[in-house]
């Protein structure tokens, strides 16, 4: 069979764009099928998504799959109606946390979608590819959603969660690495890549995607295979950045100690970006982070409030982000500490004690910072039941039906994600933030910060964007 993959062009990533992980272990699992696989990345091959489209019509695949987010899921749905317009032979298969978690409402949506696949997409893909080759029904493929002919939407057995992640490695010889230059978070020109050490996650923030996954569904790849990938990439392509995308690194202690103590044994003189939660690290973690090249830690914190980051399930406390913080600092390792707010059960004294807790934290070094943003509700969260709950939204709403939200038109990055609205409205929180957050002199320290990573034409293109 011959299958294309494709991500879409991004509209959110300007730079320091990485090759998807998604799409190359999918790749990398059908061509053991024998298949010809071919992927494209839009984004990096500067496509738009009219041009994708052209592209894919001159490929003209037995099987076209593409990957999304909520974020982009109209540019996909769109590329996959012009796509099926002339190529109605063409299966086509979407994946990824979007369409998994809202497949149903998707196939009634979109008639140019033929088959979801739902979770991870490695070992069901590789059966539906088979399947259809062969000429078999999609009633035997596990771990999918399709529609029959008759219209009615059919999930078929549930598949289970690939338990030896050691098994799978991307196929990464199907792009073309040396597009790749983008340099990783916290170093000047640390050229990077993505990689990822374990799956899935076991705690259950009421705002994330990734709450959906279940408490059993934590899995992790040996130390030693995951560095022998890290190792791969450094001396096949020259990557010295890694970014991990592990949504909390840390979680188990041996393992992060185990990655920590192979890449220093095998002497890789590499700088990695890591994810975080505040109540997984200590002093002795950091510490081995930072010696085996460790320059960057995103901790997702969110709110200064108990009384939040109880409502939200965050299951962290302020001293634990005051210690990891702390500690952070101490050991030379810059940290990004997140926060969100419009979350549920907050007041303004609530957004108060936020904003001193990120003026606390950015008080201990100057390698603290504290980006924000307001919450967006994503399908499949507890979220997203309280946005029904309270009317935000419909209880009926559909994901893959065209929406535009007014406030997200006026204040978000995408018009067709919408915004948490509870105890106050979007513009009081905005007004609080503004009163209390942004003063002269955080401008103009941002301002510094900014100019002093200058380092080329389109630096001062991103500067400028974000001072206006
Ligand atoms: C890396 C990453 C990014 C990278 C993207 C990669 C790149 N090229 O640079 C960057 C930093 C750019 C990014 C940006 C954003 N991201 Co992001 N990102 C991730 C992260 C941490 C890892 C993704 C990954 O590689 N996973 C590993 C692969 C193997 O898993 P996977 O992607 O799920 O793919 C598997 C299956 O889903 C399935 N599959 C997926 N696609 C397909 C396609 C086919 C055809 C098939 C058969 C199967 C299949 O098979 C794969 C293998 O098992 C995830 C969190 C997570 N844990 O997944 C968030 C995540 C995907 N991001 C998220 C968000 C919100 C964003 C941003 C909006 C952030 C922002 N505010 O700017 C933007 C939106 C970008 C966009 N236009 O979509 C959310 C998505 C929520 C949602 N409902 O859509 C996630 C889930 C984080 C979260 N918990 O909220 N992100
Ligand atoms: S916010 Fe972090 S810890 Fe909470 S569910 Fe999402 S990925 Fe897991």
């Amino acid at each position: 069979m011959n299958i294309l993959l494709c991500t879409l062009p991004e509209v959110c990533v300007s730079k320091d764009y990485l090759p998807h992980l998604s799409l190359l272990y999918v790749a990398a699992q059908a061509e053991k099928g024998g298949h010809k696989v071919k992927i494209i990345d839009s984004h990096i091959e500067g496509l738009t998504t009219d041009n994708l489209v052209k592209t894919i019509i001159q490929e003209q695949p037995d099987i076209l799959g593409v990957t999304a987010t909520s974020h982009n899921r109209f540019e996909v749905i769109k590329v996959l109606k012009k796509a099926k317009q002339f190529l109605p032979e063409t299966i086509t298969v979407a994946g990824g946390v979007h369409f998994t978690i809202t497949a149903e409402d998707a196939l009634k949506c979109i008639p140019e979608l033929d088959v979801i696949v739902l979770w991870e997409g490695e070992y069901i893909f590789y059966n539906l590819a088979n399947t259809i080759q062969g000429g078999g029904s999609f009633d035997s493929v596990n771990g999918i959603a399709f529609r029959k002919d008759s219209g009615e939407i059919i999930f078929t057995k549930p598949s289970t969660f690939i338990h030896n992640l050691d098994d799978l490695t991307p196929a990464w010889h199907l792009i073309d690495m040396d597009k790749y230059q983008a340099r990783l978070e916290g170093t000047y020109d640390t050229r990077a890549i993505g990689v990822m050490s374990a799956r899935g996650c076991p705690s259950s923030s009421v705002f994330c995607s990734n709450s959906i996954w279940g408490k059993k569904s934590y899995r992790m790849k040996s130390p030693l295979k995951f560095v022998d990938e890290i190792e791969f990439l450094y001396k096949k392509y020259g990557f010295k950045g890694f970014d991990f995308w592990d949504d909390t690194l840390t979680l188990s202690k041996n393992h992060i100690l185990g990655i920590c103590d192979e890449i220093l044994r095998r002497e890789l003189k590499i700088e990695w970006y890591a994810r975080a939660r505040v109540n997984t690290v200590n002093k002795e973690i950091l510490l081995s982070m930072k010696r085996a090249g460790c320059v960057a830690i995103g901790y997702g914190i969110e709110s200064g409030s108990p009384k939040v980051l109880e409502a939200i399930k965050k299951k962290i406390t302020i001293s634990q982000i005051k210690q990891a913080v702390k500690d952070t600092a101490d050991i030379g390792i810059i940290s990004k500490n997140f926060f969100m707010f419009s979350l549920p059960k907050e007041q303004e004294e609530d957004i108060l004690m936020t904003i001193n807790l990120m003026k606390e934290l950015v008080s201990y070094s100057s390698t603290v910072t504290t980006p924000y943003a307001l919450t967006l509700i994503y399908p499949g969260t507890e979220l997203e039941k309280l946005a029904k709950s309270r009317g935000i939204l419909s209880q009926n709403f559909s994901w893959n039906t065209y929406t535009e939200f007014s406030k997200s038109r006026l204040y978000g990055e995408n018009k067709t994600i919408p915004f948490y609205e509870e105890q106050l409205s979007l513009e009081k929180v905005k007004s609080i933030l503004r009163r209390n957050l942004v003063s002269k002199g955080d401008f103009f320290q941002k301002a510094k910060r900014r100019l002093s990573r200058i380092r080329n034409f389109h630096d001062i293109l991103s500067s400028f964007k974000a001072f206006r």
